[in-house]
């Protein structure tokens, strides 16, 4: 056997340099890395070494570096990943948050936290959990329940059966999610006689798994027996790159279709099957469909709570559950009538069991009635002394759009009111909703260009996720990544706000002026944007900031617009319940009336299964 003697980190580099997507480029785009002791000598010697075939990038903060990966990776429909790699201690579980991100949306991202030495020689190091009861354990021990798979590299030959593990769960449809390697630091600098086979570059073809047959039979008579069908879009179907057949399926047999935030822009929002965003933050025309549905076909999706409205939304007593999934964990939840298999492949059995059957479609004034409703609330406003609301500016966004435009965010006012009213593009819709992770936003952004550079990227992100998580604009800066920010300011939590507002609550510690301070907050975002390198400005109306975003678009640096808004507007028009836990006894008859109202809707839950 011919070997080669290289140090763990040195062989680790090499092969995952070697690993390809079926495209034929490299799976693995290249390495996000904040250095320090436990990756900088090892690891970091090794990436300076492999730096012309395999890139490495430094971020700001380990956390935000993750972001940007898994952005990348959900914009490239988990077809291709970056790795992210870290020191000892503090830098390791700061990327904790990130994993879990990962893992709940099902996304691939390869995380390489140094970890302690496994010779314990120099114990205890700087920045090591000593666990008084348990030798083994290291502050990476945190990443194991978010991760899809988790070892440990004591030895330098574990990489030969560590690293295609976790290319095996990146790739896997139905195991997708984030793979942590805790690299000991003493064995990244050792050296080994690896055999030169396990170099050879590799493709790594994602598998489209085929229905059973009895489960496929048994779908089929279901689709067959129903009358009002409704088929809710997840991102499943956009991971499977089964957005045309999902249209034609749909349109082939009259079943409208409606999409969860991680479903939106599986089919254009003009599409004639499109009924429009489900649930919590979805329309009436989705949720009207949904209500009456006597069967509810879930095609790659969780069915989270703000998909369910926590399991109100399907009202009619008849209603059975189809799940689609590739991942039999999701096509068993609530009691569903599971079909294990990709999206696509699904579609596709189901279409030719199902010639010549057609449904009636619903009352098409159902779309034309929440067109109007979405187009008022985004409408210029007329000029005047008044704060903006959020839907304005999701209108000025819109009108300056192109079909290239992909909108992206996570956490604030903004997923709620884009998935509503938010006009996409076929694929021009990007939202982290899995976590809804504030300070995803500008990071992902960053990532989603990576992935789409003829993308027209544009983050919206509120003051309180701007604060959050903003360093990698300076990266994006750098790196001569352009998008375009968005920052809505409306001077603190304004979703948190409302939130506690209808369920009672005082107006308490979410806006700036509600919380303790001694000195009013005035954050300068210009200023700070600025201060990064990004092209900042302000934008004093509605108007001009439709203006500057067409003006502004096209630089080499990303621009960053900031427009005041008012906290207090949401979109009135569509959604449905969600589950919050009210006080049971307060002393504020505000919570007491909201209480009330809960355990009305608690009547409208029903849970199968
Ligand atoms: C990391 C993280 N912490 C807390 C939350 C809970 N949370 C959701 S939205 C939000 C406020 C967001 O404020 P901002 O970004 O200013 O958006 P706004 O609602 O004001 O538009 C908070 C605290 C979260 N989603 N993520
Ligand atoms: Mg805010």
């Amino acid at each position: 056997m011919k070997t080669i003697r290289l140090t763990a980190a040195q062989a680790m580099v090499r092969w995952l340099a070697n690993q390809q997507a079926e495209d034929g480029t490299r799976f693995i785009e290249g390495i996000w890395a904040i250095f320090g002791h436990g990756n900088v000598a090892g690891l970091g010697e090794a990436l300076h070494g492999a730096r012309d075939v395999f890139p490495t990038w430094r971020g700001h903060n380990e956390q935000t570096m993750a972001h940007t990966a898994i952005a990348y990776a959900k914009a490239s429909k988990r077809r291709k990943v970056m790795a992210v790699t870290t020191s000892v201690g503090p830098g390791a579980t700061n990327v904790v948050t990130a994993a879990a991100l990962a893992y709940v949306n099902r996304l691939p991202v390869l995380i390489i936290p140094g970890d302690v030495f496994a010779n314990r020689a120099p114990d205890p190091v700087l920045q090591q959990v000593e666990d008084f009861a348990d030798g083994t354990v290291s502050a990476n021990d945190c990443f194991r329940p978010v991760s899809r798979y988790f070892d440990r590299i004591t030895r330098p030959e574990h990489i030969i059966t560590a690293l295609p593990r976790a290319l095996r769960v990146m790739t896997d449809p139905a195991d997708c999610g984030p793979v942590t390697l805790a690299f000991c630091q003493d064995v990244q600098a050792e050296a080994y006689d690896y055999p030169e086979s396990f170099f050879t570059p590799k493709v790594w073809r994602i598998r489209r798994p085929e229905p059973d047959q009895a489960e496929l039979e048994a779908a089929i008579a279901a689709i067959k027996a129903a009358k009002k069908p409704v088929i809710v879009a997840g991102g499943g179907v956009i991971y499977s790159g089964a957005e045309a057949a999902l249209a034609s399926f749909a349109a082939e047999h009259g079943i409208p279709v409606v999409e969860t935030q991680a479903g939106k822009s599986a089919l254009a929002h003009d599409h004639d099957m499109n009924f429009g965003p489900v649930g919590v933050t979805g329309s009436s025309s989705a949720n009207i469909v949904c209500e009456g549905a006597d069967l509810v076909i879930g095609l790659g999706t969780r069915f989270q709570d703000f998909t369910t409205g926590s399991w109100s939304l399907f009202k009619n007593p008849a209603r059975k559950i189809l799940a689609i999934n590739v991942q039999a964990y999701d096509a068993s939840k609530h009691g569903a009538m599971s079909l294990v298999a990709d999206a696509r492949v699904a579609l596709e059995r189901l279409g030719a069991a199902l010639k010549g059957v057609r449904f009636a479609l619903p009352d098409a004034k159902l779309k034309s009635e929440w067109a109007a409703a979405k187009a008022a609330v985004k409408a210029a406003p007329a000029a005047g002394n008044e704060l903006p609301t959020d839907m304005q500016v999701v209108g000025a966004v819109q009108r300056a759009s192109t079909p290239a435009t992909v909108v992206m965010g996570a956490a604030g006012t903004m997923p709620g009111e884009l998935h509503k009213i938010w006009d996409a593009a076929q694929g021009g819709y990007h939202m982290e909703y899995g976590f809804s992770c504030m300070g995803y936003e500008i990071a992902g952004a960053l990532g989603i260009k990576m992935a789409r550079p003829d993308a027209d990227v544009v983050c919206m992100v509120g003051d309180g996720s701007y604060m959050m998580a903003n360093s990698e604009l300076a990266t994006a800066v750098m790196m001569g990544v352009p998008f375009t920010v968005v920052i809505t300011d409306n001077r603190g939590y304004g979703c948190i706000n409302r939130l506690q507002k209808h369920t009672g609550g005082a107006p308490f510690n979410n806006l700036l002026d509600d919380a303790y301070h001694v000195n009013p907050s005035a954050i300068d975002f210009v200023a700070h944007a600025g201060s990064m390198g990004a092209r900042a400005v302000k934008a004093g109306s509605v108007a001009e900031l439709e203006a500057k975003i067409v003006e502004m678009r096209g630089g080499a640096v990303p621009s960053v617009i900031v427009i005041d808004t008012d906290p207090m507007p949401s979109t009135a028009a569509g959604g449905t319940w969600w589950e919050v836990g009210v006080p049971e006894v307060s002393v504020r008859e505000s919570v007491r009336a909201a209480r009330v109202k809960f355990e009305e809707n608690k009547q409208k839950q029903s849970i199968d299964g």
